[in-house]
This record gives C-alpha cells, structure tokens and sequence, in this order.
C-alpha cells in the first residue's frame, strides 16, 4: 500500500474545485485518512472481528466504498467460513488498481476477493452475510441513502451485519462546535497546516456531508435492521454494527 505523505493541499491552488478520488489522491490516500480520522485504524481493525463473527458460509462479504481496501485486507485476513468470497466495491478506477496491485502480498487469509468497479448506489447486491460501508455513505447523494441502505439490508441473510462508519455532527450547536474544534486540534497535531486544513474543508464541503447520530439510527431501523449497536466513537466519528 502507498505510504507517500498527503501534501496534496500545501499550496492553495489545490483547493479550488471540488474533491476528487483521483489518483493525486489515491497515492496519499493512507496517510490522509490516517492523519485525518480519529480512530480510523480502530475501525477498520473491528470490522475485521465482526466480519469473523457474523460470516455465513457460502455468501458474500462485501466492502462498498474499499478505496486502497483497508477494511477489505482486515476482513480477508479474520475470516476463514468456508464458501465465503469478499466483493471490494469503489467508484474510483485509480483507487481500485491501486488497491489491486498492493494488496496482494499482505493477504494471509483463504477467501477469494473480487475487485468490481461500479456505484454502490445503484448496483445489485447478492446474497450477502455482512457489509462494510466504512466512512462512504457520506459521500452518497442524501435522497439515495435510504435506498442504498434498504437494497443493503434486503441482500442480507437474517443474523447478517452492516457495519456502518460516519464522520457525524451534533443537533447541538454548541458540541458541534466543540467536536469541530477539537477535530481540527487532531488534524493540526498529525502535522497538518492551517492552510492546509482550509483548502481541505473547501474541497470537500459540498462532497462530504454528514449527518446526526439519531438520522443514522432512526434510518436503519426504518428499512429494517433490528438491532442497531454503537461500536465506536472518537470526536465527530461513530461507528456502528446494525443487524438484519
Ligand atoms: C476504508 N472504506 O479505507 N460508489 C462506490 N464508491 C464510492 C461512491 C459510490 N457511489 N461514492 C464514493 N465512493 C474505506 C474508506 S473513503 C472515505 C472509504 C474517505 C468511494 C470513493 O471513491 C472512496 O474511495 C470511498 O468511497 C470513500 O475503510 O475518503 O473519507
């Protein structure tokens, strides 16, 4: 995997126009996350124990939104339940060669993975026993969610899992207030500039939007998952484990 540093918004002229997973991206892109998700590791580490957990033998596991397919390597080196095959899904070509070409030589695990280039929001899924969306829904139109969520929960088998990642805000104004401050806090001490940080939040503004912890819940519950599990929790992040 890429261990390049992220200095794609050193100079401000990156800035302008919006956010792209392009390949400028794609070669920073473990090093951003890093340095820009509280907690990101944790997450991509329990993903791989809870895949383990609520794999189903000879269904799918799928990883929609895999970028460099971090959370894809966690799942394929926990789960070992046999007739099982991992489905990594991305709409960024340059993300998928690069996750292809570097994943390869860090696989322990037995099951089989299948790179497919395509847009979760309107693609059909097989009969699956768990989902990772980590940190992607956000990046979805807000009017497709439901929808993407409702085909997710209607594709998997009863007992199976949707683990769910979200950069989140507060209903109230003052704790956003206070989780923003203190993200950017997180972000500066990772060594990130204030210029940085600026062209950054511009880019990715219109891209990235995120929603209440309660829109996230009252949501799952509506298309069908009957219990919805808070795994996780750092600053303006939550992770959860919704089972269908
Ligand atoms: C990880 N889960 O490392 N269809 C398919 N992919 C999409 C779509 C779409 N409609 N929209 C965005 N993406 C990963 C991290 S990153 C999170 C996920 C971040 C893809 C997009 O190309 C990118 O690779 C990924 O979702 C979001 O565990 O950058 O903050």
């Amino acid at each position: 995997m890429s261990d390049c540093e992220d200095n794609l918004f050193q100079t401000a002229f990156r800035s302008i126009g919006g956010f792209r997973f392009d390949e400028n991206v794609a070669q920073v892109f473990p090093d951003m996350i890093r340095r820009s998700v509280p907690g990101y590791g944790h997450v991509v580490g329990s993903s791989g124990l809870i895949a383990k957990r609520f794999a189903q033998p000879n269904t799918v596991i799928y990883d929609l939104g895999c970028s460099l397919g971090a959370t894809t390597l966690a799942i394929a080196n926990q789960v070992t339940t046999p007739g099982c095959r991992i489905v990594a899904v991305d709409n960024s070509e340059a993300m998928l060669a690069q996750a292809q070409s570097s994943l390869t030589d860090r696989l322990v695990g037995p099951l089989p993975i299948e790179w497919v280039y395509g847009d979760i929001s309107t693609m059909a899924f097989e009969p699956c026993s768990v989902v990772a969306l980590n940190f992607t829904l956000q990046f979805i139109e807000q009017n497709k969610r439901e929808q993407l969520l409702s085909n997710i929960h209607r594709a998997l088998c009863p007992g199976g899992a949707l683990i769910l990642a979200e950069k989140i805000v507060q209903e109230d104004l003052k704790s956003q207030d206070t989780l923003d401050a203190l993200h950017l806090d997180f972000k500066r001490a990772n060594g990130y500039s204030e210029l940085e940080i600026a062209g950054k939040r511009q880019a990715i503004e219109n891209v990235l939007i995120p929603e209440t912890a309660n829109t996230h819940i009252n949501r799952l519950t509506r298309v069908g998952f009957t219990e919805v599990t808070e795994f996780f929790h750092c600053l303006n992040f939550k992770a959860w484990v919704a089972i269908a």
